[in-house]
Order: structure tokens, then sequence, then C-alpha cells
């Protein structure tokens, strides 16, 4: 893979690891959660994809905040990057090192703190797998308001610092929403002052409501735990932290508002002759079922394909006939008959309009989950296909598909395309599988489908955020002004971005000299 790690080089401004630095570490974390062993390095060099590998010789397993915080003073001091690692889920290179950067999972800081069964909100470590969490709250009559294929490996300080969207985004809201806060470390090189203390000494900060509590500076702690649906004192920091992808920090804790369990979901898997009745099928979902839908998602014939073709015991639920597109609709209410003769009376009304084409209606839990596995292994399959270029696109919903039609006709038979996402959320991953990695196909694709998705007015991640793969393709969504004027406030901060540090730009693209 032609990658952006293949042309940077290591800032050699950063010390190299010695024997000393092992020892520190095992003295404050313990032999066993220092990890050094060769296949257990491997797996946490490498991402899910297998595409981008660095040659960490170091993994922390910190297991308090303290340790964490510990753990990044001593590295601030002695000028050893840093990666921040999570479930190893992320899909654009940016939970692996680059080079030989110290990896600190969060895995072994997985405890819940608490949960308000009044209120619904949950506290916990951010090295919780989203998975654990979703049967915590089950137990407790609740659920998540985020739900992802990775849910059995992802964590939620990696939800959070990637801002994950998923398949309930279209009902719940963003993260941004519903994460009511967290601590965090600082792991900046420069400066060595806490983002809330710089700020303070140049913004006003005002009092933190209570439950918040910050530690300055060092790598103390910035405790910014709300748990509050409500508090408009001044700035809210946080969001700052949510999709900021460990460059600002080490998500150490977080507190999320959770949505109280309903009794009725309902799930149909529906075939559409085309793409335009796939739009139209959406804005009718949105008028006709209202507060009920929860889930809204779309997969071409090809997508399915894959998924028939490569992951075991998944097979189509509808009859045999080819359609060109398929939807996955899911409501989720209070009121068992009144939610089933909403989506009975829209599927009906949808089928003799001739938007929908086909479809089936689980009548059971497992016939639910078998819809679900069909949409959730698209990435699987992909992986099991061969190589594949990943791209996950925010476009306007009238002309998602062009890019995929488009994609064809300049691949032609060199690739399989593949689109497939989140149509609720306007939201394409557009995806091309191919045997292997090949250097002349990679430079068919891009810079092209950044550039279309730019000229549509899109944006190059619209929820896996930008990693290593897209750090320095971020000009394809934002603005120079609105880089340089956060990357200015950043630096009058005193918050230096420690992705400027491990990579060679920032994600303004800036050197810091330059600006
Ligand atoms: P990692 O992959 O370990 O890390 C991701 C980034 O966050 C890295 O930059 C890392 O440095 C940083 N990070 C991790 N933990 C912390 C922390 N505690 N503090 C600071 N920084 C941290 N994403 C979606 O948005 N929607 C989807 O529907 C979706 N589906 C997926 C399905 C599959 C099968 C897979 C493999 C991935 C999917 N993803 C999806 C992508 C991925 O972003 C999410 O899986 C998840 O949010 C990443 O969490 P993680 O714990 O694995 O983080
Ligand atoms: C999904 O929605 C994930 O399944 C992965 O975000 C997307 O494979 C992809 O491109
Ligand atoms: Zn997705």
């Amino acid at each position: 893979y032609g990658s952006l790690a293949t042309k940077i080089q290591r800032n050699p401004s950063f010390s190299a690891l010695n024997f000393d630095d092992v020892n520190y570490f095992k003295s404050i974390l313990g032999e066993k959660n220092v990890i050094q062993d060769a296949d257990k390095l491997l797996s946490a060099n490498t991402d899910w994809l297998r595409k981008y590998k660095g040659s960490s010789q170091l993994l922390l397993l910190p297991r308090s905040t303290e340790e964490v915080s510990q753990v990044l003073k001593y590295c601030n001091s002695r000028c050893l990057a840093v990666v921040p690692q999570g479930g190893n889920t992320g899909l654009v290179g940016g939970s692996v090192p680059v080079f030989d950067e110290v990896i600190i999972n969060m895995g072994s800081m997985n405890n819940i703190t608490s949960f308000d069964k009044v209120s619904g909100i949950l506290v916990c470590e951010a090295g919780c797998i989203l998975e654990n969490l979703v049967s915590f709250l089950d137990s407790e009559g609740f659920i998540m308001p985020l739900d992802l294929g990775a849910k059995g490996s992802c964590q939620i300080g990696g939800n959070v610092s990637t801002n994950a969207g998923g398949l309930r985004l279209v009902r719940y809201g963003s993260l941004h929403g519903s994460v009511l806060g967290f601590e965090w470390k600082n792991q900046s090189h420069l400066g060595f002052q806490s983002l809330f203390a710089a700020v303070g000494e140049n913004l006003v900060l005002l009092p933190a409501a209570p439950g918040i509590e910050a530690v300055l500076a060092n790598g103390d702690v910035l405790d910014m735990l709300g748990t509050l649906r409500k508090d408009n004192t001044g700035y809210d920091l946080k969001h700052l932290f949510i999709g900021s992808e460990g460059s600002l920090g080490i998500v150490t804790k977080v507190s999320i508002l959770t949505p109280p369990k309903l009794s009725s979901v309902n799930i149909a898997f529906l075939a559409c002759k085309d793409y335009f009745s796939c739009r139209k099928l959406l804005l009718e979902a949105k008028r006709r079922l209202g507060e009920v839908l929860s889930a809204f998602e779309f997969l071409d014939n090809e997508s399915l394909d894959l998924v028939l073709n490569h992951l075991e015991g998944v097979r189509n639920p509808l009859p045999p006939t080819m359609h060109n597109f398929y939807v996955l609709i899911e409501t989720t209410g209070s009121d068992e008959s009144y939610d089933k003769e909403k989506l009975e009376a829209f599927l009906l009304r949808s089928m003799e309009g001739g938007l929908i084409s086909d479809g089936v209606l689980a009548q059971d839990i497992n016939q639910a989950s078998s819809f679900w596995r069909i949409r959730e292994g698209v990435p699987e399959a992909l992986m099991k296909a061969g190589a594949v270029y990943k791209y996950d696109l925010s476009l306007p919903v009238e002309k998602m598909y062009n890019l995929v039609e488009e994609m064809r006709t300049r691949l032609g038979n060199s690739a399989k395309v593949i689109g497939y996402g989140h149509l609720g959320d306007g939201n394409l991953h557009l995806n091309i599988s191919t045997p292997q990695y090949d250097d002349m196909i990679l430079a068919q694709i891009e810079p092209f489908v950044y550039e279309w998705t730019s000229k549509h007015r899109g944006s190059i991640s619209a929820e896996h955020g930008l990693g290593l793969m897209k750090a320095n393709e971020i000009f394809y969504s934002k603005s120079h002004r609105s880089l340089i004027s956060a990357r200015v406030f950043l630096m009058q901060s005193k918050a230096e971005i420690g992705s400027a540090l491990r990579w060679p730009t920032s994600w303004s693209g800036f050197t810091l000299e330059q600006v």
C-alpha cells in the first residue's frame, strides 16, 4: 500500500527507548503490565486492516488514571513518543505506532464506576469494551446510545476519541450529545501544561459545575466528569476531545447518557430496484415512522454478494431474485402493537408505491440478528476477499451513489467497487476490493475520491477519523482559514497537539514554524 508511512521520516527530536525507561515503567506498572513479548507486540503494532504496522518495542497497560498520569509525565520528560490505543479496531491507521512510539493500551482500565438508574448516566473507565457496557446496561433496562460492528473489541475511550457514529446515530445523535464528560491525561510534549490550565491563562473559563474537577499540568488529571444534562457555565472543553483521536490526551474515564431499553424492536430487510427508491424510502421513513425509527442502513447488491460469498452461515432472507439495493430499517418503541402496526402500514404503502420490490420482517430475535449480521458483516467479508481501499464519506444523499458508479467506470474490471453505509446519516462507505494492494489502482482512486467529495461539499471522514491515512488530506474538507483558527487557538492555549509531534505535520497541515 503506497501509504504515507512509507513517505515520512521519524521526528529525530524524539528519544529512543532504553533499558532504564523500561525499568521505570516496570516500577510503576508492575512487570506484567509492561509488555515486550514479540507476539503481543506484533498484534499491538498491527491495525485491524493489517495495512498499517509500527515497530514499537513496548506496550504498556496502565490500570488507573494515576498510572496513566505517571507514564505520560515520564514520557514527557524523556521526550518519548506515545500512541494511545483502545480496542485497535480503528480503520484509518491511528491506533498503531507509525514508528517506535510507546503503545499505551487502555484495556486494563475496564471498570464501571457508577450507574444512575434515574438519569441513565453511566460512568466508566475508558477501556470498557462496548459490548460489555451493552450487557451491563441490558441487565439494568438501558442501552448504549451507540452501536457498531466492532462492539466486541472496541472500547468506549476509543469510541469517544474517534467520535464513532455507527448504526444508531440516526436516532440518538452523535457522542457530542451523549457524552457528558470524561477524564483525560495531557500527553503534550511542549509546554508541560494542561490544556485546562493554559486555556485558563488566555481565556475566561468560568467555574466548573459540581462534579467536574480539574487537576492541572505535568500529566495531572483534568477531571471533566460531568454528570449533568445541562451546564452552560463557559466553554465546554470536552467537545474538543470528542473525535480528537488521541491527539490531545488520553481519555481515562467517560460519563455517558444512556437511553432506556424500549420493549418493542422491529427490523425489516427490504429490497429496492434503484438508488432513487432507497432515497425516497428514507424520506418516507423519516416522515412516517418518525419517533420510532432507530436505524436506516443500505447496501448495494455487490456488498450483499460479498457477505454471502465470504461469511459462513449468512444467507439472503429474500427469495433469490437479483435486486440492486437492500435497506435495513429498524424501529424501536414502547408499544408493541402500535409500533408493529405503524411499520406494517409504512411497508405496505411503500410496496404499493413501488419503493420496495420485496421485503421481510423479522419474526424473532434470531432472525433480527441474522439481518444485522448481513449489514455488520460487510467489513469482515471485505477483509476475507483480499486487499481493500476504504473511504468513509459524508455526502449529500442525492449524489452519494453517483460516486460508486463513477468509480466503477474508472476502475473497470481491475477492482470490485461496493457502496453501503448509514444512509439515514448521509454516510457512504465506499470500498474497493482488489486481490492485492497495487499502486496503479491507488493512483486511479486518490486523489479522485477526495476531489469528488470536496467538490460536492462532503467530508472525507464521516465517522472513522483521519488517523495516519488521511492526516494530510484534511484540506479536502476543512478550509485553510478554519484550520488556522483552530491551530492558533490551540497554540495560544499552549495545548500542543500530540500528533504534530508524532506525525510530520499536524492535522492542521502546518508545522509549528509555518504558523
Ligand atoms: P482504537 O482503534 O484503538 O483507536 C482509535 C483512535 O483513538 C486512535 O487514534 C487512538 O490513538 C485513539 N484512542 C483510542 N483510545 C483512546 C483513549 N482512551 N484516549 C485517547 N485516544 C484514544 N466506526 C464508526 O464510527 N462507525 C461504525 O459503524 C464502525 N463500525 C466498525 C466496524 C468494524 C468491523 C470495525 C473493525 C471498525 C468499525 N468502526 C466504526 C471504526 C472504529 O473507529 C471504531 O471501531 C471505534 O470507535 C474505535 O475504537 P477502539 O477502541 O478500537 O479504538
Ligand atoms: C460500518 O459501518 C463501519 O460497517 C465500517 O463503519 C465501514 O468497512 C467500512 O468501510
Ligand atoms: Zn460505518
